[in-house]
């Protein structure tokens, strides 16, 4: 565990004491990282220019005209979005609204996205904010089949499902009992029917812990106070079941079998002050016996929580003391870990420190011995530990046995064999377990590798998601944005590809292979049961309540004039009954707040009170036609 073992020499990495930092050096973390921050300003100004992208190496420019290799779905942190990128370009392709409202297509402002985001009584949203952070496609295999993304809400806690073949947001589903829900990972398999070989959960961690159910009891004393895994159908994305967990939920990662889930925990601590949170030299990261839990809640052993009706089996540790009937096996990792991974050939998870210069690596066959009471203790299942470098946050992997993690304080990328430090932790003093660092600009959190997160991880990219750009970009004022640094690892030396611009601030993303998307351009008319044809298009009227069935075809709509009364409530359908690929109409409706847009075939609806009089122009936002600009209809509010 010597870092001259490491073959490299890194002065910071070697003035740490071995193993973990002091509880003293812990505690001016905060401190020290904002020093580092400050001082890795003046190295980068140097390092700016030398640091220009190499030209040697197997990545290809992506010309005008060109497509890229691969999708890149990212989260957008507190914007409340998903966007999708294109790699290695990194142009964005699209950015899909899920928690947060967007006038360009009208989301939060239609009556189909405002169902699927959750309105309160009087029909406005239940929420307009969102907070992303990972996303996460469902597979098939143990590869991605195209089909679904799925990502968190942590202000909210709430998980949002996304149609890969339109990338619109069609479910959203709000945690009972849980905060801060952080990180989430779809399943890969059935834990008992292999043939069930594709995606049916998805679980999700919850981080803070609160009161159980928090309905204003034991505000004052929060030692009482709990934190819930849970697990949702991702089919029909209802809550299947919860897990009581000591200690917190941070990020997810599921086995290749199904069997195991786990989450790393900063706090096992179960404090509710930072001190506390630091106070323990061990974490831990927490792993989930799939099966056994669903056999109590099949079997009844559970409670519920306050007024939901969501199964609750107990996964604490003195509800779990017996290995063979335990749902919960707590691993011991690295002080304040942020961040579990699982190796694509589903041997292993890697959990970091952050506050510890290492990595941990947890062989998931011990795990499940440690369950079959074939292991003494849940850290015999550790096989690896080597010191890494400063900071350890996220870890990517090339499928070739090497993991690259993210070094947040030394802003640098550091690319480590496996194989090598678990022959190292076993002593042979000759592993060389380092293999290459490289500076990334500044502060890297989450990084992912193409297809990594798969059995079919072809160690062509890495991402490295930055906090801080500082110097590589033009300011734009206070806020600066982050950077994504594209990394070819396909051959044996790291280089850079290019700096791509993010606005802020994305946290995780995934890297699909292009040909496992699968898209569609024009919906089907059909699926919209709402849908305006020529036989029920006009107006209808019931006392007050007035519906607009509208069609749009490029350059107009079907109704040159649309007239209702001030007072009534009018409900505004419209199909767009243009075929042609691309060709998407807008409404907007002055005044009245009323924004959104029709792609081809497709149908939205808006409901809005017209309580006031005028004329008021509804016209094509979205460029359709050379006559676009005259693509309007009257719409008249009487007195
Ligand atoms: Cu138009």
């Amino acid at each position: 565990m010597d870092s001259k073992d490491n073959g490299v020499d890194n002065g910071a990495e070697q003035s740490g004491r071995r193993g973990f930092l002091s509880k003293s050096a812990a505690l001016g973390l905060a401190g020290v990282t904002l020093g580092l921050v400050a001082c890795k300003e003046e190295a980068g100004a140097a390092k700016g220019g030398a640091a220009a992208p190499q030209k040697e190496g197997a990545s290809k420019e992506i010309a005008p005209g060109q497509l890229d290799e691969y999708y890149a779905f990212i989260s957008a942190g507190h914007g409340g979005e998903a966007r999708v990128l294109g790699l290695p370009s990194g142009r964005t392709l699209k950015r899909i609204p899920v928690f947060n409202t967007d006038c360009m297509v009208g989301w939060g402002v239609t009556n189909e996205s405002k169902a699927i985001m959750g309105t309160k009584a009087d029909g406005t949203l239940k929420y307009t904010t969102g907070d992303t952070h990972h996303v996460h496609g469902s597979y098939k295999d143990g590869t991605y089949d195209g089909r679904w993304l799925f990502v968190n809400d942590k202000i909210h806690s709430r998980l949002a499902r996304i149609r890969m073949d339109t990338m619109e947001c069609d479910k959203i589903v709000e945690l009972p009992n849980v905060m801060g829900f952080h990180g989430l990972f779809t399943d890969k398999c059935d834990p008992v029917d292999t043939k069930i070989n594709y995606t049916t959960r998805v679980f999700c961690g919850g981080e803070f812990h609160i009161p159980l159910p928090n309905d204003g009891r034991d505000l004052d004393d929060p030692t009482k106070w709990g934190t819930l895994f849970s697990c949702v159908n991702a089919e029909t994305m209802e809550l299947k079941w919860q897990c009581r967990i000591d200690g917190n939920n941070d990020l997810v990662a599921t086995s290749y079998d199904g069997k195991l889930a786990a989450s790393n925990q900063y706090n096992t601590e179960n404090a509710a002050d930072l001190n506390g949170m630091m106070a323990a030299e061990r974490d831990a990261c927490v792993f989930f016996n799939i099966e056994r839990i669903e056999a109590l809640v099949k079997a009844g052993k559970f409670t519920t929580i306050g007024g939901s009706k969501v199964p609750v089996v107990d996964g604490r540790k003195a509800a779990n003391s017996d290995p063979k009937t335990s749902v919960t096996c707590y691993v011991p990792v690295g002080k304040n870990p942020h961040g579990v991974n699982a190796s694509p050939d589903g041997k292993y998870f890697v959990c970091s420190g952050k506050l510890s210069p290492t990595a941990t690596v947890i062989e998931l066959k011990r795990v499940m011995a440690w369950f079959n009471g074939e292991l003494k203790e849940p850290r015999d299942a550790v096989v690896a530990e080597p010191e890494i470098g400063l900071g350890p946050l996220h870890t990517a992997f090339d499928g070739k046995g090497n993991a690259y993690t993210s070094l947040f304080l030394d802003s640098q990328c550091v690319k480590w064999n496996v194989d090598a430090a678990i022959a190292q932790f076993k002593g042979d003093k000759t592993a060389k377990v380092i293999i290459e660092k490289m500076d990334v600009h500044y502060q890297p959190g989450h990084n992912y590798s193409s297809m990594g997160e798969t059995k079919e991880a072809d160690g062509k990219y890495l991402n490295s998601g930055n906090k801080f750009s500082k110097d590589r970009f033009l300011p734009v004022g206070p806020l600066h944005p982050e950077t994504e640094q594209l990394i070819d690892i396909s051959g044996g030396k790291m280089h850079l590809v290019a700096d791509h611009t993010a606005y802020s601030e994305p946290h995780d993303g995934i890297i699909v292979r292009r040909d496992i998307v699968k898209t569609r351009q024009i919906y089907n008319m059909d699926d919209f049961p709402n849908a305006v044809k020529p036989e029920n298009a006009g107006i209808e009227r019931h006392g007050n309540k007035v519906h607009v069935r509208l069609m749009s075809q490029a350059p107009a709509y079907s109704m040159p004039i649309i007239k209702v009364k001030k007072g009534d409530e009018v409900t505004l359908t419209l199909t767009n009954h243009d075929k042609v690929e691309d060709l998407t109409h807008g409404c907007a409706l002055p005044t009245y707040n009323i924004n959104f847009i029709v792609n081809p075939q497709e149908t939205k609806s808006v409901t809005f009170k017209a309580d006031h009089a005028g004329a008021f122009w509804l016209y094509c936002t979205h460029f359709c036609h050379a006559l676009h600009l005259e693509m309007r209809s009257r719409f008249l509010v009487e007195a």
